[in-house]
């Protein structure tokens, strides 16, 4: 544009000059000679044409596609070489072995048993685990106590748990400790302490329950399995139970 602009400057005041100069023909064609340097003639004829260019440079890459259907899964490929060859069965040394492992979790089962009965001082059946707690506490605490250790106040519930829970009190050398049952909620309609209702099972002593003094409303298993409704704010010893699959 610039370019243009100087072009057309210097066109003006050669043309100018060129008037002021017009006296003679001759001078005429002196400066239509001069003039024809600088001013561009008549345009020419169509010249021939060029050769074809050279290919452009290629484009930008242009925006990701959209993700295509999952293909078909492909064939099953051949087999593998075959594995080493195994090593021969000493079928009779390995039952051997076998015999000896069986009696060894044997002993290991009984010294176990043996240990949690007098060291930790535990009963247990196929799914339960009672502990001798001697500690002398109201029912409710006692319940407390067994409830904080993930289990309950021992609950018999057939006489295989009951004359365990017997013989468990006798080899203590005590005579009384609660035991999971009681009818607080309702007079006279005793429950376990899980809740679960009482079934036809039960060692109630001669006579009992008898509410005695109407305020017998827990219960205590004594020396001979039987079982008594006692006042729930007396102290003695307890049994919790704990179910094998939460320990
Ligand atoms: C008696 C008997 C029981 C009662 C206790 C309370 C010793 O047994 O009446 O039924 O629970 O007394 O001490
Ligand atoms: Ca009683």
């Amino acid at each position: 544009m610039k370019r243009d602009l100087v072009f057309l400057g210097t066109l003006i005041s050669l043309v100018f000059l060129s008037l002021l100069r017009s006296g003679s023909p001759q001078h005429l064609a002196e400066e239509a000679c001069s003039v024809q340097i600088l001013v561009p003639g008549l345009k020419g004829d169509a010249g021939e044409k060029g050769e074809k260019g050279s290919p452009g440079r290629p484009g930008r890459v242009g925006p990701s596609g959209e993700k295509g259907e999952k293909g078909e899964m492909g064939d099953v490929g051949p087999p593998g070489p075959n594995g080493e060859p195994g090593i021969p069965c000493e079928c009779s040394q390995l039952r051997k072995a076998i015999g000896e492992m069986d009696n060894q979790v044997a002993q290991l089962t009984a010294e176990l048993k043996f240990i949690k009965n007098a060291v930790a001082g535990v009963r247990e059946t196929d799914n339960k685990i009672y502990l001798l707690v001697k500690e002398e506490k109201r029912y409710i605490d006692a319940q407390l106590y067994c409830h904080g250790r993930g289990g309950n106040l021992g609950m018999p519930k057939d006489e295989a748990a009951n004359g365990l829970l017997a013989s468990y009190i006798n080899q203590a050398g005590l005579t009384r400790v609660f035991i999971g049952i009681n009818d607080l909620e309702r007079e006279g309609t005793f429950v376990y302490s899980d809740r679960s209702p009482m079934q036809t099972f039960n060692k109630w002593r001669n006579g009992e329950p008898n509410n005695a003094y109407d305020e017998e409303d827990c219960v205590e298993m004594v020396a001979s399995g039987g079982w008594n409704d006692v006042a729930c704010h007396i102290t003695m010893y307890f049994i919790c139970e704990f179910d094998k699959e939460n320990v």
